[in-house]
């Protein structure tokens, strides 16, 4: 068993120990190996295989936990584990899931009312059971049926995007080795940089349509990540990955190959006005080509998909029938839309002051390697205390920490002071205004307080926003793909606001926020709105995550002048 897995077992056991209510010391040990081993970049299995003792030197975890991680690594199984998984009713780790239900509500329900399974959550919240019990209420309950309403509509789940990406870039690098393949290419959803993605769809064409389709199509359907083959056809096959995620493979003509590519890119929306642009101009334009008539007069590029409706050539991002098409025909081409290569900063990063798990000079070279020009460390603020947030004390410390480490790397990069300072209740900010005017960079963001009415929430950040010194309005809607709907606010209001206080809006490029989402960013662009896309990286993997940020970017027809961070330090610095 990987780390993944190891670390979700323990995450289970603290989880399942907890909602027993056993006691709060194995709870907290659970938890904890359950975050470092999911942050290890160490593999457990060849630090077993080499030597078991090399664990030792991981740590907080103790040595019943290192007994653990053997047994996993060896057998795939924790004894332990099983044992208490055997009684314990699979609903009730499910209800974990539900936005504002934890282990001790959970207890609760269990104890109280015998509540097993969401199903029995819903029937008793909808009876009024919930409402009379400990610490509960009527508008606790109702937050309840809300949750798992809200639950429901994602429990058919699309995929997040990096899972999906980087599973498609390994299949497609194992179909490259067949020999047969000549063009290769993923489309769909993914290659638009949707945000989340239903299923990968992958198109090639052959060196010898007489004979390697075949080949390709039996090499496709025998890749090791394969769980189960769900069809296969002369030219077409399908398949489920053992991640879960459905792959549709298609072969097709070398003269059809950018004809498939637009039709398979899609969106279905955006095909269906370039078949009707198409027929306008007594033409046929389908997966196979441009057709005038019988005869087929493009097909080989999307160009000439394109050319052939009177169009530039539309980036994928943009195909969504909302406004490129027209745009396209009245002016004849696109603006140079920004790009993963125009990106000089990160503004938005967390070390080890507070929950990241790196140093900053670690974090340091990771931008450097990027070629970045500069960053800005951003830990939190103190209110954020369970994930370590920094007081007075810390902040000045970790300012010591920059200039010493500036003074080291002159010349290659240089380190913002920065802060992700929290909002407060009642919009007010959560360090003193000594601490903030000292900042290079400060970002705002709620993480708390996510439930207030539509009114008080949009007081809350408007205040927030009105504060002089505030920079950035971080991952301004708070969603959590999957998992948490966007807060409730005015965002006009929020938008006109950043506008008229200068405060740039944040992409936040994390694969699980994705937030400001595209649509948002065209309505804050086309009321004037400056940006930053950021990655809030919490370790030295995710700076990574700047290409899908790029893509939200891309997709709500950002240019380079639209973002801050692509700007070198000077401009920066004078914009603010
Ligand atoms: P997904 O997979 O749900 O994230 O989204 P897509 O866009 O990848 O959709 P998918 O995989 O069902 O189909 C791939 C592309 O094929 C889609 O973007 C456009 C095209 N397509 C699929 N069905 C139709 C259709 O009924 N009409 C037209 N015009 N195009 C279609
Ligand atoms: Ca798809
Ligand atoms: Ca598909
Ligand atoms: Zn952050």
């Amino acid at each position: 068993m990987d780390n993944k897995g190891i670390a979700a077992i323990f995450a289970e056991i603290a989880n399942m120990l907890d909602i027993n209510g056993v006691d709060f010391f194995r709870v907290n040990a659970y938890r904890k190996a359950a975050l470092t081993i999911e942050n290890l970049a160490n593999d457990l299995r060849q630090m077993v295989e080499r030597d078991p003792r090399e664990l030792d030197a991981i740590p907080g975890i103790g040595r019943a936990l290192k007994e653990k991680i053997i047994e996993l690594v060896q057998t795939d199984k924790c004894a332990e584990h099983e044992e208490m998984k055997k009684d314990f009713p699979p609903g009730l780790l499910e209800m974990l899931n539900l936005r504002g239900v934890g282990p001790k509500k959970i207890k609760l329900f269990f104890s109280e009312l015998k509540i097993t399974t969401i199903a029995q959550l819903k029937d008793a919240a909808e009876k009024q059971l919930l409402r009379d019990l400990e610490k509960m209420g009527e508008k606790s309950e109702n937050e309840i049926l809300k949750a798992i309403e809200e639950y429901g509509s994602f429990s058919s789940t699309r995929h997040i995007i990096d899972v999906a990406l980087q599973e498609a870039e390994q299949y497609v690098e194992y179909l490259k080795q067949c020999g047969e393949v000549k063009q290769i290419q993923y489309a769909g959803s993914l290659r638009r940089w949707q945000e989340t993605i239903g299923d990968i769809d992958i198109l090639t064409t052959v060196k010898d349509p007489g004979k390697s389709v075949k080949k390709v199509m039996e090499y496709f359907t025998t890749y090791s990540e394969v769980l189960k083959v769900v069809a296969e056809g002369d030219t077409r096959a399908a398949v489920i990955l053992k991640s879960g995620i459905n792959v549709d493979l298609r072969v097709v003509a070398e003269e059809s190959f950018g004809a498939a590519l637009h039709y398979f890119t899609g969106d279905k929306n955006h095909n269906v006005k370039i078949r009707d642009l198409a027929k306008k101009k007594g033409l046929k334009v389908n997966e196979y080509g441009v057709f005038k008539g019988e005869k087929m007069i493009g097909g080989k590029t999307e160009l000439e998909i394109f050319e052939a409706v009177g169009l530039p050539y539309v980036i994928p991002e943009l195909r969504k029938n909302d406004g490129e098409i027209e745009y396209g025909i009245e002016h004849k081409s696109f603006p140079e839309f920004i790009e993963l290569k125009d990106i000089k900063a990160d503004l938005h990063s967390h070390s080890n002051y507070s929950d990241g798990k790196n140093t900053l000079e670690e974090m340091a070279e990771v931008f450097m390697a990027r070629g970045y020009e500069y960053f800005a460390v951003t830990d939190h603020s103190s209110i954020m205390a369970v994930t370590g947030g920094m007081g007075t004390k810390e902040i000045k410390q970790q300012w010591k920490e920059i200039e010493e480490l500036n003074k080291k790397l002159k010349g290659k990069i240089r380190i913002l002071k920065g802060c992700e300072v929290d909002i407060l209740k009642n919009g007010e900010l959560d360090f003193s205004d000594e601490i903030l005017k000292e900042l290079d960079v400060v970002i705002i963001s709620a993480h708390m307080f996510n439930r207030l009415s539509y009114e008080e929430q949009t007081k809350r950040l408007l205040t927030a926003i009105e504060n002089p010194y505030p920079m950035i309005l971080a991952h301004p809607t708070g969603r959590l793909i999957n998992k948490r709907a966007e807060m409730e606010f005015d965002m006009e209001k929020v938008i006109e606001a950043c506008v008229q206080n200068k405060v740039a809006l944040e992409i936040n490029s994390n694969p699980n926020r994705l937030d400001l989402t595209d649509k948002y960013v065209r309505i804050a662009k086309a009321k004037g709105a400056k940006f930053t896309i950021d990655t809030d990286a919490h370790s030295v993997n995710h700076p990574e995550f700047m290409k899908f940020g790029v893509g939200i970017a891309r997709r709500g027809w950002l240019t380079k002048a639209d973002v801050l961070n692509t700007r070198s330090f000077a401009e920066f610095d004078t914009w603010f």
